[in-house]
């Protein structure tokens, strides 16, 4: 009897795996939101720091500079915009307010901006002048407001809480949608202060009442992603060298994490167990310092360096904010903009001629072949997918191509408006009658968004990847595979 019943589990478990399943198969939680997904498909946007340090040729101002040393003679936001859409960005992100307290725009709050510099004769807006130019290009504004500010005399009193929002809601308010808000993590320490000259310490987790922000930000902006080391929108990836761990989910335990958390290598890598959709975001400069220095002119990062971030931010499921700082004229320097383009056509000439679109394609499972078939993995859309039935969550892709092709790059998504799901994967290729495995030369573990992989040249005409475990039915929108020009 029980023989029976134990036989009858196992040819309904079996029948409900081979019958076709036409529903889609059930998210595996937790999922992006629309705006998470629409943000990461962005991929690289730019960063912009610029302010009194640019002038002073410093990091991090102390909160005393004169806004007499302000002064960009040529400034042209066009120029800024111009360059990240010729280097492929989607996005750029201006440090509307660095540490230092100084303000882009004319802050009612505070005379401490734009407004008394000589630029313009005090009557410029330079926060208004890029929202027009990306508006006229085409381009997502986002915008840096620094929690810390090293020149109100009320930091670290509740007072100066107020005049923060005060400021996030002018930006929020006055410059039209932002893709993106950008809080700090660097908070607290020395400063002016309002002559004070000392060193003030803040709570992080309490002192900004961060709640507050973010329904600003939601109920002001809803489609802006909040970045900050811990979320919610996207998180740091703990580190400012531009990659992302091999491993890595975008998931986050999400009430652990707090500006200023100091366990930076869980945030490289997310929490497989995390029960936030938290991604992760890479911010770099193209130099070693975020604001222009001249010296640093000969130090600007090689095509070579940029192309392999690339791999190891959005080729590691995250995203790259890449940082092009403006000079004294007020635009940035030619060697930068020259770089980051050199680094897009590179990235394009590698990766846009997809070998196995033309392939036949054998699947171990397939969940319902007309609604999640094969073709749609080499559809070039990202909202399709191949996905196999519910219980089966290992599974096999076998691309037959026509000829024999050299292939040396490999790129796999997943469907992640439904989940990130797998945990390991591994690729193999044919040849002399056999099997062989291809060693990327690091982990082949979590997808996500867009996982690329880098490999010494082989020469097929077939090619497999095994699923190895995932946390539920698999979801693979796209997989690519390429010979890069050289
Ligand atoms: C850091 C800041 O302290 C740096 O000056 C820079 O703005 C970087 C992007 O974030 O925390």
């Amino acid at each position: 009897m029980k023989n029976r019943l134990i036989l009858a589990t196992m040819m309904a478990t079996l029948a409900m795996c081979m019958a076709a399943q036409s529903t889609p198969p059930a998210a595996v939680e937790p999922v992006p939101t629309p705006q998470q997904v629409a943000w990461q498909r962005m991929e690289t946007y730019a960063f912009v720091h610029f302010g009194p340090n640019t002038f002073l040729d410093q990091e991090w101002g102390y909160g005393d500079a004169d806004p007499a040393c302000f002064n960009p003679t040529r400034l042209d936001c066009e120029q800024w915009v111009r360059t990240a859409l010729a280097a492929g960005m989607r996005g750029i992100i201006l440090t509307a307010k660095h540490h230092d307290g100084f303000c882009l725009w004319p802050s009612r709050y505070t005379d401490y901006s734009i407004a008394r510099s000589p630029y313009k004769g005090g009557q410029g807006d330079i926060v208004a002048q890029l929202a027009a130019a990306c508006r006229k290009h085409g381009l997502k504004l986002g915008l840096y407001l620094s929690p810390w500010d090293r020149h109100q005399a009320s930091y670290g009193q509740t007072e100066y809480v107020d005049y923060y929002y005060n400021q996030l809601e002018e930006l929020l308010t006055q410059y039209g949608p932002l893709f993106e808000v950008w809080l700090d993590g660097a908070n607290g320490g020395d400063g002016w202060y309002g002559g004070a000259c000392e060193k003030r310490t803040i709570d992080r987790r309490t002192y900004y009442d961060w709640p507050r922000g973010h329904e600003l930000v939601a109920r002001l902006q809803p489609g802006a992603i909040i970045f900050s080391d811990g979320g919610p929108g996207c998180r740091w990836v703990g580190n400012e060298d531009g990659h992302a761990g091999e491993t890595n989910w975008s998931l986050l335990r999400i009430g652990e994490v707090y500006p200023g958390y100091e366990r930076y290598s869980e945030l490289t890598g997310g929490h497989a167990d995390g029960d936030a959709w938290v991604a992760a975001e890479c911010d770099v400069s193209i130099r070693p310092g975020w604001f222009y220095h001249e010296r640093e002119d000969t130090l600007v990062k090689s095509v070579d360096q940029l192309v392999d971030l690339y791999y190891r931010s959005v080729g590691h499921n995250a995203t790259l904010l890449l940082n092009l700082p403006v000079n004294r004229d007020g635009l940035i320097h030619p060697i930068d903009s020259a770089r980051a383009v050199a680094m897009h056509q590179r990235i394009k000439a590698e990766l846009s001629h997809n070998l196995l679109a033309g392939a036949k394609v054998k699947a171990s499972n397939i969940r319902d072949k007309r609604l999640y078939g094969t073709r749609h993995l080499t559809d070039g859309d990202p909202d399709t997918y191949w996905a196999t039935a519910d219980g089966v969550t290992r599974a096999t892709l076998e691309f037959i191509l026509p000829s024999q092709q050299r292939i040396d790059r490999l790129m796999l998504q997943e469907h992640i408006a439904l989940g990130q799901r797998v945990r390991a994967f591994s690729i193999e290729y044919h040849n002399r009658g056999r099997w062989h495995a291809i060693d990327p030369g690091e982990e082949t573990t979590t997808i996500g968004c867009k996982r690329l992989l880098r490999f010494g040249a082989v020469t097929t005409s077939r090619l497999r990847i095994r699923f190895d475990d995932s946390r539920g039915p698999l979801c693979i929108s796209e997989v690519g595979a390429y010979c890069s020009p050289d």
